[in-house]
């Protein structure tokens, strides 16, 4: 059988853990895909040596993948009206100035996909960025960065998109052809025009995985495998849901059961704040933890363990 031409291209701004790893999957089903990275050195070593993905335990052969730092690409070129953006940075990178580059690559181009933890960072882009091409992302999916070039992918997970701010109508054309690539890539997706909602949830999950992962020094899967640290998870989930409700997120009623799926999903997986202390790099806290606690001031509710284990985290790497 033939493979059908899929005529979108994904500029992913982020090699980090998932830009290699959705990369990957999306240039081996025959997607175009550019990454444009912080440093030179990571753009020749994956022109040269494509990225190479472990899935199920297996280094699969490298894929050819285009990439190009994101200076170099802003000073000279402009995404097109078929290109998808996907935005795969941390909150910490996101400058004025960078947001300044990211706004005007993007402005011709099917849309911009955000894939940020924490909360704060679509109402910091929306006030650079055209409302009209803003998407809001969340992934569960566990994907590790191995090296420059490398990335182990840990655990499937789904994909959620949607405008932002909230838009009628769940599909336009750009929308389609992005969702044709992803299921040619074989990744789950969801689409969803409630995305503020989606982000509390993403935001629930982040704020007992990541702080308590990067305390304990364990992995995702050991967190919740421990009955001592689940008690401290349970804990914290009761404190953040709480605020979070105040703060306007609808219920579902099986928050914590979600939270402790995605616990087993990327069991082997070393979440981002873990990866973040161990390499002494400026962790989330202050978009996740340090977020629910600014709410929580907002709405007058107490929020002691958020505001302990932001302290806590910010002393491990004294950022
Ligand atoms: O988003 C994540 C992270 O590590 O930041 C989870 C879902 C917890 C996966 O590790």
């Amino acid at each position: 059988m033939t493979k059908r031409a899929i005529n979108v291209r994904i500029i992913i701004i982020g090699a980090g853990s998932l830009g290699l790893m959705y990369a990957a999957r999306l240039a081996r089903s025959g997607v175009s895909v550019l990454l444009l990275t912080r440093t030179e050195e990571q753009a020749e070593s994956l022109n040269v040596n494509g990225i190479t993905l472990e899935e199920a335990g297996a280094w699969l052969r490298p894929v050819p993948v285009t990439a190009v730092t994101l200076e170099n690409y802003a000073a000279s070129r402009r995404a097109e009206s078929g290109d998808w953006i996907w935005l795969a940075v941390k909150q910490s990178h996101l400058s004025g100035d960078f947001m300044d580059k990211v706004a005007v690559i993007s402005s011709h181009s099917a849309g911009l996909l955000c894939l940020l933890n924490g909360i704060g960072h679509m109402e910091r882009l929306e006030a650079v960025i055209p409302a009209a091409g803003l998407y809001a992302a969340v992934s569960t999916e566990g994907a590790l960065r191995v090296g420059d070039n490398s990335v182990r992918y840990t655990g499937r997970g789904t994909l959620t998109l949607g405008r932002w701010p909230k838009a009628d109508g769940l599909e336009d054309e750009a929308q389609k052809m992005l969702a044709r690539a992803l299921a040619a890539a074989g990744i789950d997706t969801i689409l969803s025009n409630e995305m503020d909602n989606r982000l509390y949830y993403k935001l629930l999950i982040n704020a007992v995985i990541n702080p308590l992962t990067a305390i304990y020094g364990v992995t995702n899967g050991e967190l919740s495998l421990d009955p001592i640290r689940k008690k401290l998870m349970a804990a914290l989930h009761d404190e953040c849901e709480t605020v979070l409700l105040a703060a306007g997120m609808r219920p579902d009623g099986d928050a914590w059961e979600r939270l402790l799926s995605v616990c087993l999903q990327t069991a082997g997986n070393e979440s981002s704040m873990l990866r973040d202390v161990k390499a002494g790099r400026t962790t989330e806290i202050e978009w996740i933890n340090g977020g629910i606690s600014a709410l929580a001031k907002r709405t007058g509710i107490p929020s002691p363990l958020n505001d302990a284990v932001s302290a806590i985290v910010k002393a491990l790497t004294l950022n």
